[in-house]
């Protein structure tokens, strides 16, 4: 077992090392957390930026079913620099908008938190869909160049109990080496993953030591706990 874990790591480590090649730099990536909540609960989700290759503006489109969630309002994470943010006025406007204006001369290169929503949950069961779009002609850098983000969407799932097995990353209801390959290739930005594989991926705990980020150091408690396990 303890082989076949380090061939994940040095794996993980190899994708690492082709993705700064091989990727465009000036790509980043925003998701939306998903999560597990019982019916009336007001919860959060946080919008979560990774590898900003620098931004000036940023404009987002956030739309969810009204049907089953209401949203109560939207929080800026302040991590791009002296940013002004402008939640927009009307909360029951779908797309809701959230653009970030920043008069700096400098990219805000910030990772993290960039949003904090906030929602009351309305249906008794089900799943609301969370996605977000970027407004491109909006989001930009201090040369005024359009900066790329891929997004990833989140899923709430109502009046399901709560997720018994938060290591299970790739939803086959077991935690084993899959999952640990599964976070790997992610962390490794493989661009082969499907949409269906990161809903079920983020609605598991890939951030496994909890600071917001999902890193190697992620990975590396996941194997700790797969070889504790085995
Ligand atoms: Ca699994
Ligand atoms: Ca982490």
């Amino acid at each position: 077992m303890k082989k076949l874990l380090s061939c994940v790591i040095s794996g993980a480590l190899a994708l690492q090392g082709l993705s700064s090649g091989a990727f465009a730099a000036d790509s980043g990536r925003i998701r939306v957390d998903s999560a597990s909540v019982q019916a009336g609960e007001t919860f959060e989700l946080p919008v979560i930026i990774e590898e900003n290759p620098g931004v000036a503006a940023m404009s987002l489109n956030l739309t969810y079913d009204a049907s089953k969630l209401e949203l109560l309002g939207a929080a800026d994470g302040k991590i791009l620099g002296t940013s002004v943010f402008l939640s927009g006025n009307d909360l029951t406007l779908i797309p809701y908008t959230m653009n970030w204006d920043d008069l700096s001369t400098e990219n805000n290169t910030g990772n993290g938190i960039v949003a904090t929503l906030k929602f009351e949950v309305l249906a008794e069961s089900g799943t609301a869909e969370i996605s977000l779009a970027v407004n491109q002609k909006s989001t930009y850098n201090v040369d005024l160049d359009e900066v790329a983000f891929t997004t990833v969407n989140g899923a709430v799932k109502i009046g399901a109990a709560a997720e018994e097995q938060p290591d299970d990353l790739n939803g086959d209801g077991a935690v084993n080496v899959a999952d640990a390959v599964l976070l790997a290739r992610f962390i490794g930005e493989d661009q082969t993953l499907t949409d269906e594989q990161l809903r079920k991926l983020f609605a598991a705990k890939p951030d496994q030591n909890e600071d917001g980020l999902v890193t190697l150091m992620d990975l590396k408690a996941l194997l700790k706990k797969i070889e504790t396990e085995s």
